[in-house]
């Protein structure tokens, strides 16, 4: 931060600097959050910020965009390269008003579309009904096994077959499993849908080779750039060549008008990060940090839905110590140091207001340089602080456990001196 901002504006100044220190002294555990770097913060803080560019490059309807159609292009190829896309649309603001693109790019008021239910993992914009997506369009869901909490590809296909959606989503919010994108995608072509994969929470984990790819054969993929992938807050669409003019088109002009060049910039810095052989290394340790923590945690006596993991996502079923105890729970672990989110598990007995589950995650503890060993202490400290929900001292004395481990695995070293 400059000493500009300080001098002008010491209110927000101050409220940029006292959550640069909450990143560094806690453990940031919220999965689909993530340490962007200092070159992703500073394209996205740059000076595109002032221009507009509705159109894509070559075709603005606005002059002044030679640097802008660079910075584009860039991002537009190393997405491409990254994960072996067709085409790509980087100009999404953020994951829902690009999956509010394809709906508009595919579907009609009224159509039937298939999605994750939002209480057994899914988005929002998978069709909840008091989303968009939800409210015009007419949703089939889907939801994971009663007991084995875990996706039924074959009651997809029934549904799929029953139902024939025009779209079929996959992907997810909350679930702690690899995603089947070939078998979605093999549902989607017998019932004659569009499949969208929506790879927001573990994109960084394909790039990286640590979770099946849904490439090349899955018609549309939606992704966010700032989960696993690690870029600035955005997002991207990529699909096969013969989408490519519907999915430009539902973008701009459909739904959205010029895009954000500045977090375009931050997408292909961080794209370009995550092309460097350093990135697979970082993928795979999120994975096995993941692996390590569920251990811990399962052997300190605290229930996991499905058991365990293989992604970055690990979600806490608090059931078994009471009903609806999400929040008092994440409360208790932010007092701790511990940054997470209450989430609803599936089948859960409570409201959404009051979910039984804590949703947690690895992208955050390994971009700082953790591993299983320090897994292995925080799913301890985790457990007792579960356990001991309302015991404050416990609580102070696992915070300066974790601001010393948080001392010895630096971030934003650089920033707010
Ligand atoms: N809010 C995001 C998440 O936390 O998973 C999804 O958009």
């Amino acid at each position: 931060m400059t000493a500009k901002l300080k001098q002008h504006d010491p209110e927000i100044a101050s409220a940029i600097a006292n959550d640069l220190k909450r990143q560094q002294r806690n453990l940031l555990m919220i999965p689909s959050e993530n340490y962007a770097s200092e070159d992703v913060m500073e394209a996205t803080g740059s000076v595109l910020a002032n221009k507009y560019s509705e159109g894509y490059p070559g075709k603005r309807y606005y002059q002044g965009n030679e640097f802008a159609d660079v910075v584009e292009n860039a991002a537009i190829e190393r997405a491409k390269r990254l994960f072996g896309a067709e085409h790509a649309n980087v100009q999404p603001y953020s994951g829902s008003p690009a999956n509010a693109a394809v709906f508009l790019a595919f579907l009609r008021p009224g159509d039937t579309f298939m999605g994750f239910e939002l209480k057994c993992g899914g988005h929002l914009t998978h069709g909840s009904p008091v989303n968009f997506s939800g409210l015009i369009y007419s949703v089939v869901p889907y939801g994971v096994d009663e007991k084995t909490e875990r996706l039924d590809m074959e009651e997809v296909r029934r549904l799929a077959r029953e139902r024939k959606p025009k779209l079929i989503i996959s992907g997810s919010t909350a679930y702690p499993r690899q995603i089947d994108f070939k078998a979605f995608q093999e549902i989607a072509e017998e019932v004659g849908a569009i499949h969208l994969a929506d790879m927001s929470h573990v994109s960084g984990l394909v790039a990286g080779g640590a979770h099946p790819s849904p490439f090349p054969f899955t018609d549309v993929v939606m992704t966010t750039t700032h989960k696993t992938l690690r870029g600035p807050r955005g997002a991207m669409i990529l699909c096969k060549e013969k989408y490519a003019k519907q999915i430009d088109k539902a973008v701009f002009p459909g739904s959205q008008g010029g895009p954000h060049d500045h977090t375009t910039a931050g997408i292909a810095v961080a794209l370009k990060e995550a092309l460097e052989p350093g990135f697979r290394d970082y993928a795979h340790q999120v994975v096995a940090n993941a692996k390590a923590l569920a251990h811990a945690l399962t052997e300190h006596g605290i229930r996991l839905v499905t058991g365990g993991t293989d992604n970055h996502l690990i979600l806490i079923d608090l059931r078994p110590m009471g009903i609806g105890l999400g929040k008092q729970a994440a409360v208790a672990l932010e007092a701790a140091g511990v940054i997470t989110n209450c989430n609803t598990v599936p089948y859960d007995p409570s409201t959404p207001f009051k979910p039984s589950g804590v949703r947690i995650g690895t992208p955050s503890l390994t971009t700082r340089g953790m591993k299983e060993p320090e897994m292995r202490m925080i799913g301890e400290w985790m457990a007792s602080v579960l356990k001991g929900m309302g015991d404050a001292q416990l609580q102070a004395q696992v915070r300066a456990k974790v601001e010393a481990l948080c001392e010895r695995f630096p971030i934003y070293e650089g920033l707010g001196k």
